[in-house]
């Protein structure tokens, strides 16, 4: 038996005489598809001759961080390491720093660390790595863990910082501080001590897949016009997300067991959607919002005070709202102020079901079961007609339905209509 394919094919099938010319007169990439291509196209066999398969690896193009690459300083901010030429550069073990340095500075732009699966860990050091040149930009890090310096994990407040896969772990200030345009990925920032944030960005920052918990202050902070997605932050002592500065996305994130807040819009112009906030803390809110916010599509529940907080000039949709007010006197949702839009929202099993404490707002579609006092809404508000079906109270007597057809139950025809059950 022949092993050769091409041999093989060739008895099969002779190849016709343009397609002959073609694999004579082109290379082997091009002849490879038109191959593929073909009806008459084989495998290869099942078992190729021994030998190497691959191209022994050239020189590596990148720069090891070491003492005779990357020498570092003891200047006022004293380094183990310093970056400060553009480049490419690389971690090729572990760093364990005993020293009050930081493990690794760096003063010049447009320069990536591989952290290479490696830790960098520094009992007495003071940051892992930190940027000592604010005039710098283009910061990337990936891949790798920074642990237990005293002053902070990584330290770039420089735009457009990039981290991506890396992991933070109980360091003594914030765990990870970026500036503006950073775009931080699938990274996890957690028991970071003395009041420390677990990841701060600047504005106009994305963060996606991340993780911060158990930090000392709160798990991410951002200024303005940020996007956050599909993060999680439990167990910190103060906010989940702290969005200080205006315009911020926060969606699809999970807030759970933090002391204060899950998430504190602070800043104007929010906007939350389809997040979760439960069992945020004794002093907690699970989402609060500020002038001109928007929450929709979150759930809020057993917050120690109250499930969702707006300002002014808000939209409240499509929430639901249950169980909050353990730690006090909690509200479903908790209006403070006028022009509020509240609207298609569920909230039941809390103090107040929806609570408007200013005038000027509309509070339309809403439904509202089990809470202690179901609607509280001050004067001079507008409202769709607040139903009450809780016939006899306060469970409804409606007939069961087996079937295709059923008389309405709402007691009522309009599209406005609140509706107690
Ligand atoms: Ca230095
Ligand atoms: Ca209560």
């Amino acid at each position: 038996m022949n092993a050769d394919p091409h041999s093989e094919r060739s008895a099969a099938e002779p190849l016709p005489a343009d397609r002959r010319a073609l694999l004579a007169g082109i290379g082997g990439l091009a002849a490879g598809a038109l191959l593929v291509g073909s009806k008459a196209a084989q495998a290869g066999p099942l078992n190729p001759p021994a030998g190497p398969v691959a191209s022994t690896p050239g020189p590596e193009p990148r720069i090891a961080i070491n003492a005779a690459n990357t020498p570092g300083d003891n200047d006022a901010t004293p380094s183990l390491f310093k970056i400060t030429q553009p480049g490419s550069y690389y971690l090729t073990s572990n760093i364990a720093l005993v020293n009050g340095r930081s493990a690794i500075e760096v003063t010049a732009s447009a320069v990536t660390i591989d952290l290479n699966g490696f830790s960098i860990s520094g009992i007495g050091g003071l940051f892992g790595i930190i940027v000592t040149n604010a005039a710098i930009d283009r910061l990337t890090i990936r891949n790798g863990s920074i642990s237990t310096f005293l002053n902070g994990g990584i330290d770039a407040n420089i735009p457009h910082l990039v981290l991506e896969h890396v992991n933070v772990k109980a360091c003594g200030g914030l765990g990870i501080r970026a500036g503006s345009f950073a775009r931080i990925t699938h990274c996890s920032v957690n028991d970071c001590t003395s009041n420390a944030t677990g990841i701060n960005v600047g504005s106009h920052s994305i963060i996606e897949h991340c993780i911060a918990s158990d930090n000392a202050g709160r798990g991410f902070n951002l200024n303005d016009a940020c996007v956050v997605a599909h993060c999680t932050a439990s167990f910190n002592s103060q906010e989940g997300i702290y969005a200080f500065g205006r315009g911020s996305t926060i969606t699809h994130c999970t807030m759970n067991n933090n002391v204060t807040r899950g998430i504190w819009a602070f800043g104007a112009g929010c906007r939350i959607e389809s997040c979760s906030a439960t069992l945020n803390g004794t002093v907690g809110i699970g989402i609060a919002a500020a002038d001109g916010g928007t929450v929709s599509n979150c759930t809020a529940s057993e917050n120690g005070i109250d499930g969702i907080v707006c300002n002014r000039n808000g939209t409240v949709r499509d929430n639901n709202c249950s169980l909050n007010g353990a730690a006090g006197e909690g509200a479903g949702i908790r209006a403070l102020g006028s022009d509020n839009r509240i609207e298609g929202n569920n909230c039941s099993g809390c103090d107040r079901g929806i609570a408007i404490e200013a005038a000027g707002n509309i509070i339309v579609r809403n439904t509202c079961s089990g809470n202690t006092i179901n609607w509280d809404i001050v004067a001079n508000n507008i409202y769709g007609p607040i139903i009450d079906r809780r016939i006899p109270t306060p469970i409804p007597s409606t007939a069961a339905v087996s079937g295709s057809s059923a008389a309405s139950t709402l007691g009522t025809t309009d599209a406005n209509a609140n509706f107690s059950y």
